[in-house]
Formats: C-alpha cells, sequence, structure tokens
C-alpha cells in the first residue's frame, strides 16, 4: 500500500496555541509524523512516497480563493519567526476590503488555536498534495492508501481554518474522487469535523458521517450537533454521532455500527476515512478512552464496508500511541496480518 506523506513538514513546528485567554503548547508537533514513520518502517507493506506538488488553482471547488490569495499574501509577509493571530478577527465584508493581509486574514480566522507562521502556506498546501496523490491513487484502482500529511484538515471549511487545520486535506480528495461516484467520508477523530461538514453540507455527492465529543462539552463548540443533517440536495447526507466525554470503546462501537449502516446505505463508491487518534484515553486535549487495540476492530469493521478506502492523516497527540494505534488500524483494515504488529507503545 502507499503511503504518501509531506516529508518536508518536519520543519512547520507551531510552538503555541492561544486558548481561552492563555498560550499553551501547541500539541500538533513534528514528533506525531516520527511517531507513526518510525512504526511503518518495520512493515514493508507500507510504501513511502512523496507526491508531486500542487497548484493552488486546484483547490478551487473545495477553498474560496480569496481566501488561498490571503493566506498566501499574508505567509510571505510574516517575519522569519512570527507566529500570527489576528487581531481584527470577525467575518465582516469590511474586514476584506482592508489592503493588509494581516486584517483580511482576520474575516478567516475560525479561533485563535491555530498560529500561521511564514511557512505554513506552503506546509498546508504541501498536505494537500498529498491527498491530491492519494485521490490519484484510488481513481487508479488502489484498494487501500495512507495519506500521512501535517498540518491537519477537518476543521478547515471553504473559507476559514482554525484548530490546527488550514487546508481540508480529506475534503480536497473527497471532491476529487467523487468524479468516480457518490463519495463518504467517515471522520473518527475525537473533534467534530466542522469544515468538512461546511464544504458538503448542501451536496449529496459526498455523504459525511461524524462521530466526536459532543458540541457542548467539546471543540469546535460551533458544529457537531445531531440536528445538523444537510440541507438542500444535501439535505439527509450529514451525520454526526456526538458522544460525551469518558467515551470508550464499549460504548464507541455502537455509534460506529450505525455510521457504517448509513455508509452503507448511500451505496458510495469510496470511502475517506479521516483518522483521528485523539479518542485515545492517553490523548492530552481528548476525553475519551479508547486503547490502541481498540483501532483495530475499528478497522475491521471499517473494512467490512468493501470500498476501497482512502486513510487520511487528522489529528492525534498523545505521540508515543500514534504509530502503535495507526499500525492497529491497518491491522483492523487488512493490510496487516493480525497479531503481527507490535500494538504496545
Ligand atoms: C485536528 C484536531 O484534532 N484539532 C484539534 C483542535 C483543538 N483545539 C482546541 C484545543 C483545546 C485544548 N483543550 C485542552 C483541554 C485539556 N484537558
Ligand atoms: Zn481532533
Amino acid at each position: 500500500m502507499k503511503v504518501y506523506y509531506n516529508a518536508p513538514e518536519q520543519g512547520y513546528a507551531p510552538q503555541t496555541s492561544f486558548f481561552q485567554g492563555r498560550f499553551t503548547p501547541c500539541p500538533e508537533v513534528p514528533a506525531r509524523t516520527r511517531s507513526i514513520l518510525a512504526a511503518l518502517g518495520a512493515h514493508a507493506e507500507f510504501e513511502l512516497a512523496a507526491p508531486p506538488p500542487l497548484e493552488a488553482a486546484h483547490l478551487a471547488g473545495v477553498h474560496d480563493a480569496g481566501y488561498i490569495e490571503t493566506l498566501r499574501a499574508l505567509c510571505g509577509r510574516l517575519k522569519p519567526d512570527e507566529a500570527f493571530y489576528p487581531f481584527n478577527a470577525q467575518p465582516l465584508p469590511l474586514l476584506l476590503r482592508s489592503p493588509y493581509a494581516r486584517v483580511r486574514m482576520g474575516y478567516y480566522a475560525l479561533d485563535t488555536s491555530t498560529p500561521l507562521l511564514p511557512q505554513s502556506y506552503d506546509m498546508a498546501l504541501s498536505a494537500a498534495a498529498v491527498a491530491a496523490a492519494g485521490a490519484e491513487a484510488m481513481l487508479a484502482g488502489a484498494p487501500l492508501a495512507y495519506c500521512l500529511l501535517r498540518p491537519p484538515g477537518h476543521h478547515a471549511g471553504r473559507r476559514s481554518y482554525g484548530g490546527y487545520c488550514i487546508l481540508n486535506n480529506a475534503a480536497l480528495a473527497a471532491q476529487r474522487l467523487a468524479g468516480a461516484g457518490r463519495v463518504a467520508i467517515l471522520d473518527v477523530d475525537y473533534h467534530h469535523g466542522n469544515g468538512t461538514q461546511d464544504i458538503f453540507y448542501e451536496s449529496d455527492a459526498v455523504l459525511y458521517v461524524s462521530l466526536h465529543c459532543r458540541p457542548e462539552e467539546a471543540y469546535p463548540y460551533i458544529a457537531g450537533a445531531e440536528e445538523e443533517s444537510g440541507t438542500g440536495r444535501g439535505a439527509g447526507y450529514n451525520l454526526n454521532l456526538p458522544l460525551p466525554g469518558g467515551t470508550d470503546w464499549a460504548a464507541y462501537a455502537p455509534a460506529l455500527e450505525r455510521a457504517l449502516e448509513r455508509i452503507a446505505r448511500a451505496r458510495p463508491a469510496l470511502l475517506v476515512l479521516s483518522a483521528g487518534f485523539d479518542t485515545l484515553a492517553d490523548d492530552p486535549i481528548g476525553s475519551f478512552a479508547l486503547r490502541v487495540p481498540d483501532f483495530e476492530p475499528m478497522g475491521r469493521m471499517i473494512a467490512a464496508l468493501g470500498l476501497p478506502t482512502l486513510v487520511v492523516q487528522e489529528g492525534g497527540y498523545h505521540v508515543p500511541s500514534l504509530g502503535p494505534a495507526v499500525l492497529a488500524l491497518f491491522t483492523g483494515l487488512g493490510l496487516l496480518p493480525a497479531g503481527g504488529a507490535r500494538l504496545h507503545a
């Protein structure tokens, strides 16, 4: 199986996140990818591949051109060690009339958890390139592929960034795959993928199904309720399954079963799995109680759909568990022999 990854991301290291009035260390760190690469390295089933570069023009259809251009202009103007948080942060048309990218950027900010660095534009584009390459592999007939990328994407909407996400990698892949038939996105990150929901909310070409901690108690707070089910042609093509803090595998598995039943009923041609690992009990920002070995039955249940599956990396912040959890997931997905992987950190 091909593993597309953006190698140069190792230099992309946001240091801080501004959350609820405080600067905290940003958990979205380069060591996350290193943990996963180290685990994959022991198994010949994973074939690393660098993707070809992606032109910003290829983001059209998923992201607003003004957003992309403002991001590019802003990153090009930041000082080498600057971490930018907008000062004017409101989606007011007035902001878009400013000649200053620093002001315009505030229009697109979902929250203050995501510093923008001089490299953010290039890194986000390289992550999107990974997702595009993964989609191409699926269109060429691969049954399974993995996009190992940073920064993650599912909080990024058509014209918004936040939650450590800048461009929506999974949405870009789904959009490309939708040319081959209906696509389902299953999002198992601990957080609701508000950005992915936003992008496909009016579409029945892409079904979005998410299991996540309920918005009353977890980021992104603004979306993820069961009542959000899509509009227009997309009515019924958005399914949120919010779960309470403390959810363990015994409580998670039946919700996953519901998610999979909805996906099967939509008869998609392909599946995009937004794979977050912040549902693990040890995750520093999540509140669920999954264990590394639980990702194996999760993978088995998903594989039972019998769909070509593109796995796209999202969150997961307990660095030592990430590699083992990814191996457990791909064991369940049938890539690795059961019992073959070392599943404990
Ligand atoms: C892709 C992804 O997983 N993004 C997550 C964004 C979360 N941003 C808010 C972080 C809130 C941190 N809360 C700390 C609670 C410690 N118990
Ligand atoms: Zn998350």
